[in-house]
């Protein structure tokens, strides 16, 4: 399991040289993201100053981590390059596959006899090509890559876009794609737009109820959900370096809320602590070393609006705790506004459930801090009035806690521990009468809270908050409960008031674990066998997209005009769908099948043109596809938000969808769009999405000039015969019409592996 030091070291001894090269280069004092991306660059020593949100680079990265979800798409991607070890340091974590229903123990058993195909498919994978691999059990993907690869100062992307977790080590961790996943570890080089930055400097320090995810929150709520697009945030200031490395793991986790390409930290004290205290001291010197260089010029700090594109200043010592939610994870309430916000929003007041952990919130000081609430309830006689379930990040935190107490009081307040897993965060919940879909309100420490995505009840009204406000707001029960201000009635009748939290930010004796469940690549692995079933429902190996014919696409039919927010889980869905991420035909019947069409707001009833029928958008894809008629989809605003499955990609692709058109994409979206061959547009005109009708014909009439830069047009023959021609912007290079023209970025690939 050992991360490697020497490639660290490596990565720094270039750091020195290369940055000054940069400064000079560059031409003013650097941010950090600036640092790490100029140490990163493919072609090594920088040679010329990048324009942000114009310029693409390839950069370098240190590491890959996938976890099993899109692990299985990416891995049958990466059998197709020919290659037979991977080019960089990648792991796989089981982690979304098991199902939270009634405790750690028999979970787990459950989930590894159900996925077993697929935990021994993603095992033999990995220790054919010299992957890590970490078994169900052993944890979130990214507390563990926090735990034992993340380095101050590194380069990762990760398939899952909540890899910019490791941010709060002072990475530079991106979410991508399983298809760019397979570039870098197949020894390509990994291209990103340069990015623009966005500084916030942290003044003032937390205390007492305020946390970490507190600050997250509030970003989000001034950014929104599409805010950080195309950009990395850099946090700064004493407010920064006085929080916990974790607490900063937070707040880089749900930099993914706000659209951001990742975010990050300078390193500091907390970071060396933290890394000390996971058994890497070594790491911790050799940063402390080069420490000026992981960090951002005291120059930038001190004028921030001179560096960045934008800069935002928060002062933690007034910061309130917020609430966030329901539905989208940008609607920030303050909690002392709650109550009133509620009520005129009739959101129930009720809280059903409280649940803490996750990857994003469950370090030893978030339990910790959590626990300390949870005593008080047998201290001052209160009985707990929600259910309450907690999901460790790993299993050395679940060890950890556990050896130290604080299961038992969270035990003896009647609370439940899931498996160290994803669980309930991606509608792995096995809740009992959600399928009633009566309306509730829940509060969770995770990060997302789209509609569904818990427990996939879509009245379920999902808050988030940090973990200390949901413990409070579950003892009390009730969502407009302020425990900085309010009272409860104990048992014996008396008003008591809740002491705030307090913890310690890392273990006094040290982190341990009996088995972290890691298992080591065989050395040689040219003799593993990897079997798919052809019968297999969960595992299919894959064809290739078929490369451009060459020709303008034409009559191709509207599939659906989608309406308002349409996310990766509107695309496509998780929770139960999960178990098919391996298997591109079976999921594809997920396809858009929470996406509300513009014509009638209903989900998953869509106009098959060539009957006249309404029926799901899957059926009616298919219908299209098995009459050789070409589809397109269009779209609003940030379409494809949240995750990063490219099934979300592959499914339109592989049912004979040529094109989606929207107003703007989620980065990584677009991305995924673009490696499987799809034409991901813009409209040039936001207005003409007005324009467009049920009954339309599409042809493009310029494709065979397909061109960076130029827009395309597109023909909408509407039913009366008349037309609209409608101009649509992209941002494909030359390389990317490459992907595009070879059916996909892997042909071109595969085609170099076979060269
Ligand atoms: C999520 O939080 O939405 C997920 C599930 O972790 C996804 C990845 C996936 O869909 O498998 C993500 O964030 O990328
Ligand atoms: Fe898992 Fe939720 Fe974290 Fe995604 S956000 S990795 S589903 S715990």
């Amino acid at each position: 399991m050992a991360f490697d030091i020497e490639m660290i070291k490596k990565v720094y001894d270039n750091m020195t040289t290369r940055v000054d090269k940069a400064r000079e280069i560059v031409g003013h004092p650097l941010t950090l993201t600036e640092k790490i991306l100029y140490n990163h660059l493919w072609d090594g020593m920088p040679s010329q100053a990048f324009t942000r949100g114009a310029d693409y680079v390839d950069f370098a990265p240190d590491r890959v981590a996938c976890q099993d979800a899109t692990a299985q798409m990416a891995l049958l991607q990466f059998m197709h390059a020919g290659k037979t070890k991977v080019a960089v340091p990648t792991t796989v974590h089981c982690d979304h596959l098991i199902q939270a229903k009634v405790d750690a123990v028999t979970d787990l058993a459950r989930a590894k006899t159900q996925s077993n195909e697929v935990f021994e498919f993603l095992s033999s994978v990995s220790n054919k090509y010299g992957i890590g691999f970490w078994k169900p059990g052993a944890g979130i993907i990214h507390q563990v890559v926090l735990e034992n690869y993340a380095f101050p100062g590194g380069m990762m992307i990760g398939t899952d876009s909540h890899t910019v977790n490791a941010g709060g080590l002072g990475m530079v961790a991106i979410g991508v794609g399983g298809a760019d996943a397979v570039d870098v570890m197949s020894g390509m080089a990994w291209e990103l737009k340069f990015p623009k930055l966005i500084g916030v400097k942290l003044t003032g320090k937390l205390s007492g109820w305020t946390a970490p995810k507190d600050v997250i929150l509030k970003v989000a709520g001034i950014l929104t959900v599409k805010g950080g697009t195309g950009a990395i945030v850099e946090y700064f200031g004493e407010g920064a370096t006085s929080m916990s490395c974790t607490g900063k793991g937070t707040i880089c986790n749900m930099g993914a809320e706000i659209g951001a390409t990742t975010s990050t930290f300078g390193y500091d004290a907390s970071m060396g602590r933290y890394l000390r205290s996971t058994n890497r001291a070594d790491v911790a010197d050799a940063a402390d070393k080069i420490a000026p260089y992981l960090t951002g010029d005291a120059e930038v700090y001190a004028n921030p609006e001179l560096y960045f594109d934008q800069v935002i200043e928060i002062n933690l010592d007034e910061l309130e705790p917020h609430l966030n939610g329901p539905y989208t994870p940008d609607l920030a309430t303050p909690i002392s506004k709650m109550k009133e916000e509620a009520i005129k929003n009739n959101w129930p007041l009720k809280i059903e459930v409280g649940l803490i952990g996750s990857c994003t919130n469950s370090s030893y000081e978030d339990i910790a801090r959590a626990a300390s609430l949870a005593k008080q309830v047998t201290d001052k006689n209160l009985k707990i009035k929600s259910e309450f379930t907690i999901t460790p990040g790993s299993e050395v935190v679940r060890y950890t806690i556990e050896r130290d107490g604080f299961i038992d009081i969270f035990d003896k307040m009647g609370a439940t521990v899931f498996a160290n897993a994803c669980g309930p965060c991606i509608g792995m919940w096995d809740r009992e009468g959600a399928e009633k879909e009566e309306r509730n309100t829940i509060v969770h420490s995770f990060n997302r809270n789209f509609s569904k995505r818990a427990d996939g009840n879509p009245n379920t009204l999902a808050f988030v908050g940090s973990p200390e406000l949901v413990t409070a707001l579950a003892i009390a029960g009730d969502l407009g409960f302020n425990p900085l201000t309010d009272t409860l009635i104990n048992e014996n009748g008396e008003e008591v008031m809740l002491d705030a939290p307090t913890g310690n930010e890392l273990p006094p004796k040290g982190f341990d674990a009996e088995d972290p469940g890691f298992q080591a690549p065989a050395v040689d692995g040219s003799g593993v066998q990897v079997s798919v079933s052809e019968t297999s429902e969960r595992l299919q190996l894959l064809a290739p997209f078929l490369p451009w014919d060459g020709k303008n696409i034409t009559g191709a039919k509207l599939l659906i005009k989608a309406f308002g927010k349409c996310t990766t889980d509107h695309i496509s869905m998780a929770g139960p769908w999960l178990r098919f991420r391996g298997h591109l035909d079976n999921i594809s019947n997920n396809m858009l099948i929470g996406a509300i069409n513009a014509f009638n707001q209903k989900p998953n009833t869509v106009k098959n043109q060539l009957t006249g029928t309404y029926d799901a958008v899957p059926a009616v894809a298919r219908a299209y596809k098995a009459a050789g008629v070409p589809s397109i989809v269009v779209g609003d605003h940030n379409y494809g938000e949240g995750s990063s499955r490219e099934h979300a990609a592959m499914e339109p692709r592989f049912l004979g969808v040529k094109a989606v058109l929207v107003k703007s994409f989620a980065r990584i979206h677009e991305t995924n769009l673009k490696k499987q061959g799809l034409l991901g547009l813009t409209f040039a005109t936001e207005a003409d999405y007005d324009k467009i009708q049920e009954d339309d014909t599409i042809n493009f009439t310029d494709l065979i000039d397909f061109a960076p830069g130029k827009p395309l047009t597109l023909e909408f023959v509407h039913a009366d015969g008349t037309k609209d021609i409608i101009l649509a912007n992209h941002t494909y290079n030359a390389g990317q019409i490459g992907w595009f023209i070879a059916g996909s970025a892997l042909n071109l690939i595969a085609a170099a592996g076979k060269a």
